[in-house]
């Protein structure tokens, strides 16, 4: 149990929500990265973000359904796009042909449908002109990478980075739940973002902060250092999780279809059958499951992922348990 937050290990189940510009092009929140793609060439989705069929109730009223308890959604990905009004930056929703601060309406649907909020954030950023250029960068290929990364300054992405979570803990009321995502360890990057992950993300004061803002917070473990819950990523641990000898709270969070972001052609679903076993298989080795969906361009769910979550919500019922 998590001292400050009982409930999250007693609602075992929540939603994970992968939503941002990728979801226009459709072929996983990677392709910026995968197809390497300039932040001048995907600025076309930005031109073109209107999802017109966002309803968050919707997206609540699903989660309910299906037993779930809470649901985080993608504040940022690793594209760099903001889904809230921030003062740091224009590349965010209010921006775009939306024009509409999408958190904001979420973080309100949420509280109407009794579900606990929660946040993803990501720490890398593909889109601010300070965050180095690395391996995984989308312009990792770009012969003048080294010439460019000499004006990119990690120090100044750091503050941007700490100015938009105080934004988000500090404008959308309670909010119980962070996902930080997520933090390379190794040697080669310490090289090239002149720190490991906790030395490039100030880890130590970000997490502060963030306690000082939001004192009955969860936060995961992928800022380099300790957090509050394990996340292991498309596995079932085999036992409950056991970090430095110690037994701690995890959430194992899964796809509906292998991609976290709306990838229309894949066909690859789990069946309703698979997903309750996994969240049954988790709740007995003491852990909750993060289930995705990756909604549309235009702000809905897919019937696939509308059909997979009713499924659960009929075992759920079926037995009581929602
Ligand atoms: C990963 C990310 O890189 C994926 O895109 C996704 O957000 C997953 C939950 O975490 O590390």
């Amino acid at each position: 149990m998590i001292a400050q937050a009982p409930w999250f290990t007693e609602s075992r189940f929540g939603m994970f929500v992968h939503w941002g510009l990728y979801a226009l092009p459709a072929r996983h929140e990677w392709v910026m990265n995968r197809e390497r793609i300039p932040a001048e060439e995907y600025e076309k989705y930005f031109q073109h973000f209107n999802p017109d069929l966002y309803d968050p109730r919707e997206w609540a009223h699903a989660a309910k359904d299906a037993g779930m308890k809470y649901v985080v959604l993608t504040t940022k990905h690793h594209e760099g796009f903001c889904l809230w009004d921030s003062a740091l930056t224009d590349y965010k929703s209010t921006k775009t042909p939306s024009g509409q601060d999408l958190v904001a309406q979420y973080v309100e649907a949420l509280r109407e449908f009794g579900l606990k909020v929660g946040f993803y954030h990501s720490l890398i950023d593909w889109h601010h002109p300070d965050f180095t250029i690395d391996g995984f960068h989308p312009e990792r290929d770009n012969p003048d990478a080294e010439k460019l990364n000499e004006g990119r300054d990690m120090a100044r992405y750091r503050e941007y980075l700490h100015g938009q979570v105080r934004e988000l803990l500090s404008n959308y009321g309670q909010i119980d739940y962070l996902f930080f995502d997520f933090s390379y360890t190794s040697e080669d990057h310490k090289h090239i973002w002149g720190g490991k992950g906790r030395e490039a993300w100030g880890s130590v004061e970000l997490l502060k902060m963030v306690r000082e803002l939001q004192p009955g917070i969860i936060v995961n473990d992928r800022l380099d250092i300790p957090g509050d819950f394990a996340t292991p990523e498309q596995y079932q641990p085999s036992g409950p999780m056991v970090v430095d000898g110690v037994e701690v709270p995890w959430e194992a969070c899964q796809t509906l279809n292998g991609s976290w972001g709306y990838d229309r052609d894949n066909l690859d679903y789990k069946s309703v059958d698979l997903l309750v076993r996994m969240l049954v298989d988790g709740v007995s080795k003491d852990g909750n499951l993060l289930l995705n969906v990756g909604p549309t361009g235009r702000g809905n769910f897919d019937p696939r992922a509308v059909e997979s979550l009713r499924g659960i919500g009929d075992w759920m019922k079926l037995h009581s348990r929602a």
